[in-house]
C-alpha cells in the first residue's frame, strides 16, 4: 500500500468550514492514489449513532463510536477523515487514545462570529431564539484543542491552503 492507516480528526464549531476541507482534502488525496474515506453527520449520525442526540452525554458516544470506526478503517490501510464538532477537551482526548499513532488533530480555527454570520442552515438563528437546546458555542460549550498538530485559519485563508497544510503533515509523518 502507498500509505499507512491514519486519522485526520477535523474539530471546530458548526459551520467552521470542517466539510469543506474534508471533501476537497478527499478530492485531493484520491487524486493522488490514496485511499481516503469521510466520517461525517451525514453518514454517521444517520445511521450507526441514529440514537444519539446532543446531550453531554450523547455527544461523548458520538466520538467514541466514531473514534472506533476510525480505528478499524486505519486497521484496513484507510486514512480517515472525520468531520464532527466534537467540542470537549476529554472526549477528542478518547479519540486520540482510541486510533493511537496514526491520529492527528486537526482545529479548524473559525471564530464563533463568522460562523454565526455564515450560518448556512439557519441554525444559529434557531438557536439564538432558543428553538435548539444546547447548541454548540450558543448555549452549550466548545473547548478549543490545546495542542493540535494542525491549526486551520479557514476564515480568512483559501480552502487550498488547508488542504496543503495537512498534505504536507502527512507527508512529514510518513503516512503518504
Ligand atoms: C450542535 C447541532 C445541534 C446542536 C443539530 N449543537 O452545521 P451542521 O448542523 O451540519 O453540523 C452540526 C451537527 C453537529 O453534529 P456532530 O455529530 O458534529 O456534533 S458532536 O461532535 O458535538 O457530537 C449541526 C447539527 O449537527 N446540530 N443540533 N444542539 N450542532
Amino acid at each position: 500500500l502507498n500509505q499507512k492507516g491514519s486519522t485526520l480528526w477535523l474539530t471546530g464549531l458548526s459551520g467552521s468550514g470542517k466539510s469543506t476541507v474534508a471533501r476537497q482534502l478527499e478530492r485531493e488525496l484520491t487524486d493522488m492514489g490514496h485511499a481516503c474515506y469521510i466520517l461525517d453527520g451525514d453518514n454517521v449520525r444517520h445511521g450507526l449513532n441514529r440514537d444519539l442526540g446532543f446531550s453531554a452525554e450523547d455527544r461523548s458516544e458520538n466520538i467514541r463510536r466514531i473514534a472506533e470506526v476510525s480505528r478499524l478503517f486505519n486497521d484496513a490501510g484507510i486514512i480517515v477523515i472525520t468531520a464532527f464538532i466534537s467540542p470537549t477537551v476529554q472526549d477528542r482526548k478518547g479519540a486520540r487514545e482510541i486510533i493511537g499513532e496514526g491520529f492527528v488533530e486537526v482545529f479548524v480555527d473559525t471564530p464563533l462570529e463568522i460562523c454565526e454570520q455564515r450560518d448556512p442552515k439557519g441554525l444559529y438563528k434557531k438557536a439564538r431564539a432558543g428553538e435548539i437546546p444546547q447548541f454548540t458555542g450558543i448555549s452549550a460549550p466548545y473547548e478549543p484543542p490545546v495542542n493540535p498538530e494542525i491549526v486551520l485559519n479557514a476564515a480568512d485563508a483559501p480552502v487550498e491552503d488547508s488542504v496543503d497544510a495537512i498534505v504536507s503533515k502527512l507527508r512529514d509523518d510518513g503516512i503518504i
